[in-house]
């Protein structure tokens, strides 16, 4: 089977729910050799169509609780070969956590896994953390950056009052945000400093922010 063939497979595999197909196909792009992280990318545009069949009724909650559990198995295998892959390029500490009234934490782990390996010092609050959480770890972890990550509508709020409530305890540094629903409009809204939908960049961006 060429790459794009796999690829696709694997991406219409994790949308149809099928686990055990999935997870083959995981299993064989990984003694492949294929990049992990390229694969990470293609099961979060499997979520993505899950997440799409979810809005359009198809799927139930069910059907997110079991994409759910693919992806943490896939992250499982994965996991060790990105932490073996990546060397430490930069260090600074990161406070990262989903924001109160929001569980989804796929997104955010990942990228605590890549902070890392890129030799960030992370301080992972977990999910549904409140602002005064966060405004608490940051005065004792006194972070380069902070993160906040959200995939419901709902979390713009509570990432516009987390933030506010930051900014008022007198915190001046980075402060971005991501999840997969972001865009420019709601980075404004909630007075964020820089915005993306990809660990990869949020990545890049931290390291960026810590040389500059
Ligand atoms: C899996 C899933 C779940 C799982 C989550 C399991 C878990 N442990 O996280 C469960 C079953 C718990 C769940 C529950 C719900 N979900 Co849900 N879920 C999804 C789904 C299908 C995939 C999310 C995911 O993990 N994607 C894969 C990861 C890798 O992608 P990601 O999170 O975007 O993260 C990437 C980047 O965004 C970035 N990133 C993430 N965070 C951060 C932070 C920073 C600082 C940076 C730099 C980068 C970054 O890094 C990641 C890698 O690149 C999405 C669909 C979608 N389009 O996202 C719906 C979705 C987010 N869920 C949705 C809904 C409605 C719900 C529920 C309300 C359903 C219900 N009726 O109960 C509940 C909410 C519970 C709550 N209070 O939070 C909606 C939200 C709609 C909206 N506009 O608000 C979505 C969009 C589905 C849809 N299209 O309708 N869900």
């Amino acid at each position: 089977m060429d790459d794009t063939d796999l690829r696709t497979k694997l991406i219409n595999a994790i949308s149809n729910l099928q686990e055990k197909p999935a997870l083959a196909l995981v299993q064989e792009r990984i003694s492949r050799g294929d990049d992990p992280i390229v694969i990470i990318g293609d099961c979060s545009k499997g979520m993505q169509l899950v997440g799409e069949r979810y809005e359009a009724g198809e799927y139930f909650l069910a059907g997110l609780i079991m994409a759910g559990e693919i992806f943490s198995q896939v992250m499982e295998w994965l996991q060790p070969l990105v932490e073996q892959q990546i060397t430490g390029q930069a260090s600074g500490r990161i406070l990262v956590g989903t924001v109160q009234g929001d569980i989804h934490d796929l997104g955010k782990n990942i990228l605590t896994m890549l902070l890392s390996c890129h030799s960030f010092a992370v301080n992972d609050l977990g999910v549904d953390v409140a602002p005064e959480i966060f405004c608490e770890q940051v005065s004792k972890f006194d972070p380069n950056i902070v993160g906040l990550s959200g995939l419901l509508t709902s979390s713009y709020d509570a990432m516009r009052e987390t933030i506010a409530q930051i900014r008022e305890g007198g915190y001046q540094k980075p402060i971005i945000i991501g999840g997969g629903q972001i865009t420019e409009d709601v980075s404004q809204y909630v007075k964020a400093d820089y915005w993306t939908i990809d660990a990869v960049s949020g990545v890049d961006l931290c390291q960026r922010l810590i040389t500059e």
